[in-house]
């Protein structure tokens, strides 16, 4: 395992501002990330809609494979790329730390086996034009199309379906990507108890609570690899905290 202590690799806060922080948490992802970033940087060059400057924040925890070593050299290529890296595999909190280091007046949050540039697109759109603070990508919204193995469908629906019996959910889905104006969201980031898992649906019921102006668009999910981490040893955690949510959020009315 590795054992080294909680460092930012790269400079992160010193970096200049920029219009959009594309944040990525990664694990173990030495065989796809290379890949996945000269895809990612090469659809944003090409694409006549993208007329921004941007960071991406690969927030790195836990990796026990040659995940790091991958992202060093990318970074000697890409000046856009930032690592991020602590010792424990939390993805919860490295998206946190990841929103917590980006500087962009936009926020994205990706998955490297997606790396959705449409949905970058379509949610700046709405947060530039119809005024919307945070948009959450849906794989279980009217339009959207997911081409996960069943199981894992399954799973979202339950999830989703607890979230909304337990905490009040509005919304469809919780874990899609998400788009967001950094300083607005800042303070729902604050607020958030949890990390792992149920970090996101987190952040994004306590947003819908706080009555920011959110949206949800569809998508289209097609994996490039199985998840990294097994779905059966993810539920024992999302369970804690779905308790632990459901105490400070709607017994203590902590919101
Ligand atoms: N830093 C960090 N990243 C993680 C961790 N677990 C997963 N990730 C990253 O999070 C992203 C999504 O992980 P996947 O393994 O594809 O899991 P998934 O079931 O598709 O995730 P959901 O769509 O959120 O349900 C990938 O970029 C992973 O590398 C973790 O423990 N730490
Ligand atoms: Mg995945």
């Amino acid at each position: 395992m590795n054992t080294s202590p909680e460092i930012n690799i790269s400079d992160v806060d010193e970096a200049r501002l920029v219009d959009v922080s594309i944040i990525i948490p990664i694990y173990n992802e030495e065989g796809i990330l290379s890949a996945s970033i000269a895809d990612l940087t090469a659809k944003l060059a090409k694409d006549p809609r993208w007329d921004y400057s941007y960071e991406i924040i690969l927030a790195e925890n836990g990796s026990t494979d040659r995940t790091i070593e991958v992202a060093t050299e990318l970074m000697e290529h890409h000046p856009e790329l930032k690592l991020m890296h602590n010792p424990e595999p939390d993805y919860g909190l490295a998206l946190r730390r990841g929103i917590l280091a980006a500087t962009g007046e936009y926020v994205v949050c990706d998955e490297i086996d997606l790396c959705d540039t449409d949905f970058y697109m379509r949610a700046l759109d709405k947060m530039a034009n119809e005024n919307y603070d945070l948009v959450v990508g849906s794989k279980a919204l009217k339009g959207s199309s997911d081409q996960r193995p069943l199981y894992r469908r399954l799973a979202t629906r339950v999830l989703n379906s607890m979230l909304t019996i337990f905490l009040g959910f509005k919304g469809t889905d919780t874990h899609g990507l998400k788009a967001f104006k950094r300083e607005r969201l800042l303070k729902v980031i604050d607020r958030c108890v949890v990390n792992k898992d149920l970090f996101a649906s987190e952040f994004v019921i306590r947003a819908e609570r706080m009555n920011f102006r959110m949206t949800e668009i569809p998508l289209t999910v097609v994996e490039k690899r199985q998840p990294s981490i097994n779905l059966f040893r993810r539920v024992p955690n999302v369970l804690k905290n779905m308790g632990r949510l459901v105490w400070v959020i709607r017994v203590r009315h902590r919101s």
